[in-house]
């Protein structure tokens, strides 16, 4: 179907930003864009999200188009799932015939951090003539999407949301995985050859160790027929993540504004609900021991042993709790304190932070999007201004890189890739006013976690 859509407002050129707009263009598979060609040849769910912020800075018709492209994938009980194939690419493992899925076009198991609802919500801003019948047709389905999460990743009667395989998490091989991923008997798993490792060096990747606990959970899954149900209530992994909870509390109260912009009631009453748990979701991950927010290991009854970067996020959640902000005001600066280029994803201090290998301590420009962007909501300018220039630093220094080691900016993962690109040109480029894209997370005053 062809959607008339407003034209993004020109903006002057700069040089990074045609180098941002280009990589964008090159990835972009027709209709959706991969997060890097050789390391990842599909469509990811959260990555697509971003692009799309990306895309909305000067196409936003194709904006659109990238979330619409990922809910074709989403499956009958609601998920929107975290790689949607649309081709079999014998270079990229677990593809296709690993998962099994049995849905129309074929996917991964699982899910993603969920995005999608607030990015809706930046693009229907910036196409308030033309976005209505885009927004009405995507409404439904984020309702069902997080429907699912509220109710297929919760265990008895909890509120914060649980992940049943790290990759789920967004965050793979995060020390917050750790404990409960080394309790996983990973004996007798079908033998398999990674490929990620022909893309990029071993020393900045998820060791063997993790990756056979990862295949593990994927062999569980699909011995359950991908029963989510079973999954999040029996199978060997489920931890509540502050990531995924953080990311759809806000996701929420996107909903809940497009509900009542569309005059939804039904919805707008459900999502209230969801809402009205988002204080004693954070309760439950918070750790007087860390004094921070935590991962959960609920099959176990333990925290995880150190504190991420996705622990501020309860900023962008739109919750406070004035006790509990002070600490994590103190860690935030405690942990940019500690490196050049933060926000590192690990503490920096702890011995499990490793500079260069991906979720254990690398710097990621999304994440530092998204943790502005909730500081920003509470007033906290010089915080959010420092994490767009060190990202603005680090990409200007060393080009699109997956992310960047803290301790010196250096790029490593893949080159040239999607998402850092998006960033670039949605919030990290000099181009942009940093404060421009921000509807805040709450029409009236920020909940009370
Ligand atoms: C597994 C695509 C994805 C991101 C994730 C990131 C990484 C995949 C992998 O790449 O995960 O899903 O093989 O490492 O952890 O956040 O969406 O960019």
């Amino acid at each position: 179907m062809n959607f008339p859509s407003t034209k993004p407002a020109r903006r002057p050129s700069h040089r990074t930003d045609q180098r941002a707009i280009q990589i964008l263009r090159e990835n972009d598979w027709g209709g959706y864009t991969l997060p890097s060609k050789g390391l990842y040849p599909y469509q990811w769910n959260w990555d697509s999200m971003f692009v799309a912020l990306g895309f909305s800075e000067f196409d936003l018709d194709r904006a659109w188009t990238e979330v619409e492209s990922l809910f074709e994938g989403q499956w009958g009980n609601g998920m929107a799932a975290h790689i949607v194939f649309r081709r079999d690419m014998p270079g990229y493992f677990p593809g296709p015939r690993v998962w099994e899925t049995t849905e129309k076009i074929p996917t991964s198991g699982l899910s993603q951090p969920p995005v999608a609802a607030t990015v809706v919500r930046d693009l229907f801003e910036k196409d308030r003539e033309f976005g209505w019948e885009r927004l009405r047709e995507i409404f439904s389905k984020l309702v069902k999407w997080h429907r699912w999460f509220h109710t297929m990743r919760v265990i008895s009667g909890g509120t914060a949301i649980v992940v049943t395989h790290p990759w789920e998490s967004g965050r793979d091989n995060s020390p917050d995985w750790d404990a409960a991923l080394r309790l996983v008997d990973s004996e007798g798993i079908e033998p398999y050859t990674r490929c990620d490792l022909g893309h990029v060096d071993a020393a900045m990747r998820p060791t063997k160790e993790d990756y056979d606990r990862y295949m593990k959970l994927v062999e569980y899954g699909r011995s359950t027929g991908w029963d989510h149900t079973q999954i999040t209530r029996e199978g060997p992994f489920a931890v509540a993540d502050p990531g995924i909870t953080f990311i759809l509390t806000r996701a929420d109260r996107d909903l809940k504004y497009l509900a009542q912009v569309l005059g939804y009631r039904d919805s707008l009453y459900e999502i209230e609900g969801w809402l009205a748990t988002s204080g004693q979701a954070a309760d439950s991950l918070w750790s007087e021991e860390l004094q921070a927010y935590v991962a959960y290991d609920l099959r176990h009854g333990c925290f995880a042993e150190g504190v991420s970067s996705v622990a501020f996020l309860s900023f962008y959640a739109g919750l406070s709790h004035p006790g509990r902000d002070r600490f994590l005001l103190r860690h935030l600066h405690r942990f940019l304190d500690a490196v050049q280029y933060g926000v590192p994803s690990f503490d920096p201090e702890h011995p499990f932070f490793e500079s260069k290998r991906y979720w254990r301590g690398p710097t990621w420009a999304i994440i530092n999007y998204l943790i502005a962007r909730g500081l920003l909501d509470f007033g906290l300018r010089e915080e959010a201004d420092l994490l767009r220039h060190s990202t603005r630093e680090m990409i200007s220094k060393h080009g699109f890189y997956e992310y960047f080691d803290p301790l010196d900016g250096t790029g490593s993962g893949g080159k040239d890739f999607t998402w850092t690109a998006a960033i670039w040109l949605a919030w990290a480029s000099p181009m942009v006013d940093g404060s421009k894209n921000h509807p805040p997370a709450f029409s009236g005053e920020p909940s009370q976690a």
